[in-house]
C-alpha cells in the first residue's frame, strides 16, 4: 500500500520549487530581527495568520514583499541550506531550484550576493547526498528590458546556472513577451522551462506559445493542456515533462487538479509531483505526493511512475539517470 512513509522514502527528483518559497516563518522572523526589517509580524502565529490568499495574485502580494528580510550572502545561503536539509529528509536525490534574482536586485541586493549564497549551499549539500542545481527565473510582470539585463548579469555565472524559467504574475504577461531572451538563453546552452499556471485567462494560448514557438523542454503546472487534445499529443510525443504541484493548486484554485494530473499520467505523459512554495502551501514534496495519492487512491505503480518521471524529465545526464530509474 501507498503510505506516507513509503512516499517519503521513495527516491525522488524535485523540479518545481522556488527557493524564495521555502522561507519558513521562523527563519523569516529570525532574519527580520537580525537585519532590522519590519515585516509587520512578530510571532510565528502572526506570520502564519498573514498567509491569506486564494489566487495567484493575492499569494504573490504576500510572498514578494517579505523577501526584504534576505539581505546578505549568508542569508541566501541559510535559506537554501535549510531547504536542502529538508530535501534530504524527503529522499530528494536531485533538485532543480528556481530562484528570482529580480526579486532581490530590484531592492538593491546584488546579483552576486544572491547567486553566491544559493550556489554555495548547493555545493555543501553534496556532502549529504543531495544533488542540487539552479534555474534562474525571470519575473514576467517585470519589463523585457529587466529580463535582458538579468540574463546579461547571469553570464558571469553561466556554469552555476542550469536553466532559465519564467514565473510570477501571468495575467497580461504571455511567454512571447520574453521570446527573444529565451532564444538567447538556448543559444548560451541553458535548458528552458516556464510556468503556465493553472486556469489563467489565456492558459491555452500561453501554453501554445511556450511549446510551439519558444520550444520549452518542460511545462511548470500546464495542466490546462487537458482541454486541448492536440496539445496533449504534442506533449506526449515530444516527451515534455510537466511539473505539477497539488498543494499549491489547492491554494490558488478550488482543488488540487488531481483529475487532470492522473489523466495525464494515464496517457503516459511525464508528469511529476513537486512542492512549489512549501513554506506557504503547507508541505514539502512527500506531502504533495501524499495529498495526491490519498485523494485519488493512487497505486504503488502510479506513485513509482511519478517518481521515475521526475528523474526522466530532469536535466541530469543520461548516464546519471541510470542511477535512479
Ligand atoms: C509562484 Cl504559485 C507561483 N506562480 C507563479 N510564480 C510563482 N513564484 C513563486 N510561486
Ligand atoms: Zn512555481
Amino acid at each position: 500500500d501507498v503510505t506516507r512513509e513509503f512516499l517519503q522514502q521513495l527516491p525522488k527528483a524535485e523540479l518545481h520549487i522556488h527557493l524564495e518559497g521555502t522561507l519558513e516563518p521562523d527563519l523569516k522572523l529570525k532574519l527580520a530581527k537580525k537585519n532590522h526589517i519590519n515585516i509587520g509580524q512578530n510571532t510565528i502565529e502572526e506570520v502564519k495568520k498573514s498567509y491569506q490568499f486564494d489566487d495567484l495574485a493575492s499569494f504573490l502580494a504576500v510572498y514578494y514583499p517579505a523577501l526584504a528580510v534576505l539581505q546578505t550572502e549568508q542569508d541566501f545561503y541559510d535559506l537554501a541550506y535549510a531547504y536542502l536539509l529538508k530535501a534530504k529528509d524527503n529522499h530528494v536525490r536531485h533538485v532543480e531550484l528556481f530562484f528570482d534574482p529580480q526579486a532581490h536586485t530590484s531592492r538593491g541586493i546584488s546579483f552576486e550576493t544572491v547567486i553566491n549564497g544559493f550556489y554555495r549551499a548547493t555545493q555543501d549539500a553534496k556532502s549529504f547526498g543531495v544533488d542540487a542545481q539552479l534555474i534562474m527565473c525571470f519575473l514576467r510582470d517585470f519589463s523585457k528590458e529587466s529580463a535582458r539585463q538579468t540574463l546579461l548579469e547571469a553570464k558571469k555565472y553561466r556554469d552555476k546556472i542550469l536553466g532559465i524559467g519564467l514565473d510570477s504574475d501571468e495575467h497580461h504577461n504571455p511567454p512571447m513577451k520574453f521570446a527573444t531572451h529565451f532564444e538567447n538563453a538556448v543559444s548560451q546552452g541553458y535548458h528552458i522551462t516556464m510556468h503556465c499556471d493553472i486556469d489563467q485567462v489565456d492558459s491555452i494560448d500561453h501554453i501554445k506559445q511556450a511549446l510551439e514557438v519558444i520550444g520549452v523542454e518542460r511545462l511548470d503546472h500546464g495542466t490546462n493542456i487537458v482541454e486541448n487534445s492536440d496539445l496533449v499529443d504534442f506533449v506526449n510525443q515530444k516527451q515534455i515533462g510537466m511539473t505539477t504541484c497539488p498543494k499549491s493548486n489547492s491554494f490558488v484554485s478550488a482543488d488540487m487538479k488531481g483529475k487532470e494530473i492522473t489523466d495525464l499520467l494515464a496517457k503516459g505523459i511525464e508528469v511529476s509531483v513537486n512542492s512549489d512554495d512549501p513554506a506557504y502551501f503547507g508541505g514539502y514534496i512527500s506531502e504533495n505526493y501524499w495529498a495526491l495519492a490519498e485523494a485519488y487512491d493512487l497505486s504503488v505503480d502510479q506513485v513509482v511512475q511519478i517518481a521515475k518521471n521526475s528523474f526522466n524529465s530532469s536535466w541530469i545526464s543520461d548516464q546519471q539517470k541510470q542511477n535512479y530509474v
